[in-house]
């Protein structure tokens, strides 16, 4: 709750109208001098995972409305062509139930039905949500949230890369060309649990050491898809190809029961998170990594149950968009440092955003920020303060020629 009233404190010093919705999605919103044209929406996630850095997500937030703040002050706030809409969204993360986009699904409509139907998270999630805003809703009006498309100009976002590129280039600001599509797997395997010191090897069914050869395979696979997959089966050479270059797979969660040093577990539970540029090629690697996982359970007789948690398909960014924001970071550069020779780069991101959820509701552009090592989600996560206030400087310049 303390997040929330110092986001709404920022935007009211801003000069923006607040409120919290259903969802706990935070809204600051200024009408500007045309307040029937549609709406420029600009914001990121407040939330972020277990032991994170600090700006990741909230670099978004913060550069939407010190911009407006900036504009408020100079006495343009009013004088801004169209409505801009600051929004900052909750579980983007998805760390607490495995889904992700709660906040923006809801505005963007598209709120995964499959976590509203998981009655014993559904009912946690919604009562959570609502007793923190003490809103009594009924579902049905949690799924209204959404945005009439026809009220969107389009959707901004400007976030830290999280990887390495822009630090590599030697530039502080980027254009996100688009957004690597994810997959979110919880596999449980389960073998029979014994006493640690009396089940001879051979006579064991282990879930733990099942796992340990899974996670092993999957990661091969991942590192060269092509050697694994059967082309035949369900997507051309072509899309494997083009795989290799962005596929990324990681297991960031497993748990075991019941969990004691001298005890076989009699079951084990893992998170797979598997991303890539092509859909096609990510759905080939699922297809293929289930078979495997079955084959391996089987031969060591132990069975297996494998959860499609979240599925977000890859998104391509608006060009026209991505054309406007590239010549606001040009400006911001060019104002801190003089005349700048190379072009703002252009770059895709392996990292999932709001911005894949809103491009279901309307046109989207992200800006990324240079981080420090591309290091993010941890506590190392580190952006330099020009490049912070190029960020700012370049939302500024982007809401000046709406
Ligand atoms: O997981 C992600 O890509 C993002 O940080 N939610
Ligand atoms: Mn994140
Ligand atoms: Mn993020
Ligand atoms: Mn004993």
């Amino acid at each position: 709750m303390r997040a929330i009233n110092a986001i709404r404190e920022w935007m009211e010093d801003a000069g923006l109208r607040t409120w919290v919705d259903q969802m706990g999605n935070v809204h600051g919103r200024v009408e500007g001098a045309n307040p029937n044209a549609e709406a420029l929406l600009i914001g990121s996630h407040m939330d972020t995972v277990v032991d994170a850095g600090m700006f990741d997500g909230s670099l978004g937030i913060v550069s939407a409305i010190s911009a407006l703040k900036a504009l408020k002050v100079n006495g343009k706030l009013e004088k801004l062509k169209r409505p801009v809409e600051v929004i900052a969204f909750c579980d983007e993360e998805g760390v607490r139930f495995q889904t992700t986009f709660l906040g923006s699904g809801a505005i963007a409509g598209i709120l995964p039905a499959t976590t509203l139907e998981i009655s014993d998270k559904r009912d946690t999630m919604i009562k959570d949500v609502l007793k923190e805003n003490s809103i009594d809703i009924t579902e049905e009006s949690l799924l209204q949230l959404k945005y009439d498309p026809k009220s969107v100009w389009g959707y901004v976002e400007i976030h830290i890369e999280q990887g390495p590129v822009l630090e590599q280039k030697g530039f502080p600001l980027g254009v996100v060309k688009g957004i690597a599509g994810q997959t979110r797997l919880k596999v449980t395997v389960r073998g029979s649990q014994g006493h640690a010191g009396t089940v001879p090897m051979s006579m064991r069914q282990d879930p733990m050491a099942a796992a340990a050869e899974l996670i092993v395979v999957m990661e091969s696979l991942c590192k060269s898809p092509e050697e694994f997959l059967s082309y035949d089966d369900h997507c051309s050479d072509s899309s494997v190809k083009s795989l290799s270059s962005s596929l990324v797979c990681t297991v960031g969660e497993i748990s075991t029961w019941p969990s004691a040093s001298n005890v076989i577990p009699g079951q084990v539970t893992y998170t797979v998170d598997i991303r890539a540029i092509d859909d096609l090629g990510r759905e080939a690697v699922i297809y293929d990594l289930s078979k495997r996982i079955y084959q391996i359970c089987d031969k060591r007789s132990v069975s297996c149950n494998i959860e499609h948690k979240h599925d977000a398909g890859a998104v391509i960014c608006d060009s026209e968009l991505s054309s406007q924001l590239k010549s606001a970071a040009y400006s911001a550069l060019k104002k801190m440092e003089g005349d700048i020779q190379d072009e703002v780069p252009t770059l895709m991101s392996g990292a999932g955003h709001d911005a894949m959820a809103m491009s279901h509701l309307t046109k989207v552009g992200m800006l990324f920020v240079r981080c420090r090592g591309g290091i993010s989600h941890s506590p190392q996560e580190h952006v330099l303060d020009n490049d912070v206030w190029a960020a700012g400087l370049a939302t500024l310049s982007f809401l000046e020629n709406l």
